[in-house]
């Protein structure tokens, strides 16, 4: 599978000491497999260790999180922390509260994490958390209790210049104020500890956004530089109904494309007219409702329950939703039915074999520790305001979420010309990410 023997030895060790761990191994595979060339070229990393060194996280927090429920019944969940790398920052990213959340799916986001946010340009390493908690159909009161018992362990091992969490599944705004007061509370310090907050304690604006518009951004302008094209007149398959979906959602409509699908755990939205965000947003945000309650309200849109928006033909998908969503039969339907640009807003939402079908086929893609950077990029446009105790205004903020973007596409297509790989977003980018960190290590010695 690999060229040079470094990567083999070091992705068959990762494989032998965790062989359960698919989820992680697949993440590893991907990164090892687009460094082979910077491997080649400098046998410095062999002999450092980085490889070795990077696929073993700094730290491993595992705690038991136990809570009461309405009923007065106690609750037992499994809480995690993954803190990477922290070669180029504080450890930095998100928490997940998912019931199928397991060592493995941590450790492939908190490996991921580490270059995504390297490619952001801002100082920031990477970790990720979270519990096997399931959100659906919990009171305010329970989701406020259980993030209390999950910061009166977390709270020991973070802080605003060691390790900065934020939201990812299943954790939005009401969740990351629920735990920054609980660490509030206990270290009687306020300080940017998580990033998401609400404006009122810290929170920056574009924060809530920022996922979502830099998937448009950094599409439009691979549209533009690759394809002298645009979202203009292109129909836009997403799939996903949360944070990240509404405002990729939003953002391809405000670029001229007309988004056709949203979807959830359930089934898919087809409105051939174009989805109407507002109605997804008053059911979603407001009410915290399913997708198949958009029907009622827009005759001209179908249900189907238990499908995939993969099937519905488009010229750009944006998978928003989860891992492994877009597996090969869909990829082949997105073949199928034209499609020109694959670009990634949820975490590693492509199997392998699906990203190889649809770079053979010639689609352009867009991996997601790039094309979804944007919302540790206003992460770390929040630390910076609160380090600074001024916040920043709307536009302030969105033309940096704007330049970042842009400035992934450049550096990603520079590390690939670089290698002789041409305009390889896909390979450019994992290089890119890899290549700041890498020297970071080099640069600090070993540990
Ligand atoms: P949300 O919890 O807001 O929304 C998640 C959406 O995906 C929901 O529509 C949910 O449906 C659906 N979904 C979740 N798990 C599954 C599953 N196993 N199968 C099918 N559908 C599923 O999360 P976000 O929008 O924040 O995150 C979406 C993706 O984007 C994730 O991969 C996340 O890691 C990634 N991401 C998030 C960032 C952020 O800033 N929030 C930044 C970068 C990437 P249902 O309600 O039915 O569960
Ligand atoms: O996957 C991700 O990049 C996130 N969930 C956001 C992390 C963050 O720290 O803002």
């Amino acid at each position: 599978m690999f060229q040079t023997e470094y990567a083999q030895r070091v992705y068959e060790a990762t494989a032998a000491r965790a062989p359960w761990e698919t989820e992680y191994l697949q993440a590893v595979r991907e990164v090892l497999l687009s460094v082979e060339p910077v491997l080649a070229q400098n046998p410095d990393l062999e002999a450092n260790a980085i490889l070795e060194r990077m696929v073993e996280p700094d730290r491993q927090i595992k705690f038991r999180v136990a809570w009461t429920d309405d009923q007065g019944t106690i609750q037992v969940n499994r809480g995690y922390r993954f803190e990477f790398n922290s070669a180029i920052g504080p450890y930095k990213g998100g928490i997940r509260f998912h019931e199928s959340v397991n060592a493995s799916i941590l450790k492939f986001l908190g490996f991921e994490q580490v270059y995504k946010n390297a490619l952001t340009g801002l100082w920031m390493g990477g970790a990720k958390g979270g519990s096997d908690f399931d959100p659906h159909g919990k009171s305010d009161a329970e989701v406020m209790r259980f993030c209390q018992a999950f910061m009166s362990e977390l709270y020991r091992h973070i802080g605003p210049d060691t390790d900065v969490p934020a939201g990812d599944i299943g954790v939005g705004g009401r969740e990351v104020g629920y735990l920054f007061g609980q660490y509030r509370r206990l270290r009687n310090e306020f300080s940017g500890v998580l990033t998401g907050k609400g404006l009122e304690f810290g929170g920056s604006l574009v924060r809530t956004e920022a996922t979502g518009y830099g998937l448009g951004y950094y599409t439009q302008e691979v549209l533009r530089v690759l394809m002298n094209d645009s979202f203009q007149s292109k129909t836009v398959v997403v799939s996903g109904s949360g944070n990240v979906a509404i405002f990729a959602a939003e953002k391809a409509t405000q670029l001229g494309g007309k988004v056709v699908t949203m979807s959830d755990s359930s089934g898919y939205v087809h409105d051939p007219e174009g989805i109407d965000l507002d109605l997804v947003k008053q059911i979603k945000l407001e009410r915290r409702g399913r997708m198949s309650e958009y029907i009622a309200a827009r005759p001209s849109a179908t249900y189907v329950d238990g499908g995939k928006v993969w099937e519905v033909a488009c010229d750009i998908a944006l998978p928003c939703a989860t891992q492994n969503e877009i597996e090969i039969d869909d990829a082949q339907s997105l073949i199928k039915s034209g499609v020109k640009i694959v670009a990634e807003g949820a975490n590693m939402p492509t199997t392998p074999d699906a990203i190889d079908a649809l770079r053979a086929a010639g689609v352009l893609f867009c991996p997601g520790k790039a094309s979804n950077a944007g919302g540790v990029a206003v992460s770390g446009l929040e630390m910076a305001q609160d380090s600074q105790r001024v916040p920043w205004t709307f536009e302030q903020t969105d033309a940096k979420l704007q330049s970042i973007m842009t400035d992934i596409v450049a550096c990603s297509l520079a590390a690939a010309n670089k290698y002789g790989l041409g305009n390889d977003l896909f390979m450019g980018a994992n290089i890119a990410g890899f290549e700041r960190v890498a020297a970071a290590m080099l640069a600090q010695g070993v540990f």
